[in-house]
């Protein structure tokens, strides 16, 4: 199955993310390397973060059925180039994470993302309220299944 790779800087909340959509409320460990679970491939931030990687997520996406680029509410800087989603094969949409946080704003983490992402959904979550989990899961799984 073609899964759906998430992508985004270390600590933004992907990893948390992940288990979120898959139910799960232990704290996330740091994540090391490409890990592949299910329909989702969890990212490290680096990967995100250092262009030495760039490739390397490429390489990968080639094997995904789409890319979810992943903000952190609370960080008030872009870690994805402009236009980052549009260099890969497959379609892109976006979350926002931590908008629970009481440092959270919601809105310009959604600006910060449209530059990486001109086109494609955002939608706005909290691992830990549980908002916008469902959503997320609705847009994603028709991306892997389109027969669902
Ligand atoms: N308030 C709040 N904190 C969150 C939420 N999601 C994640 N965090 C916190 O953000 C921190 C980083 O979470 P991770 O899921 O490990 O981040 P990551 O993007 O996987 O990081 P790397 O694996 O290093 O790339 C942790 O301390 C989480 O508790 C959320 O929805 N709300
Ligand atoms: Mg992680």
């Amino acid at each position: 199955m073609r899964k759906i790779m998430i992508i985004g800087a270390v600590g933004a909340g992907k990893s948390t993310l992940v288990k979120a959509l898959f139910g799960e409320s232990r704290p996330a460990v740091k994540t090391q390397s490409l890990v592949y679970r299910d329909w989702l491939i969890d990212t490290p931030g680096e990967y995100s973060e250092n262009p030495l990687y760039y490739r390397s997520l490429m390489a990968t996406s080639h094997q995904a059925a789409g890319i979810l680029l992943v903000q952190d509410a609370t960080r008030s800087r872009n870690y994805f180039p402009p236009g980052f989603a549009g260099g890969f094969p497959v379609k892109a949409c976006g979350a926002v994470t931590k908008i629970d946080h009481p440092q959270a704003d919601a809105g310009k983490a959604v600006a910060l993302l449209r530059q990486a992402l001109p086109e494609g959904t955002i939608v706005l979550t909290s691992a830990a309220s549980g908002a916008g989990i469902e959503e997320l899961k609705e847009l994603l799984l028709p991306i892997v299944d389109p027969g669902r």
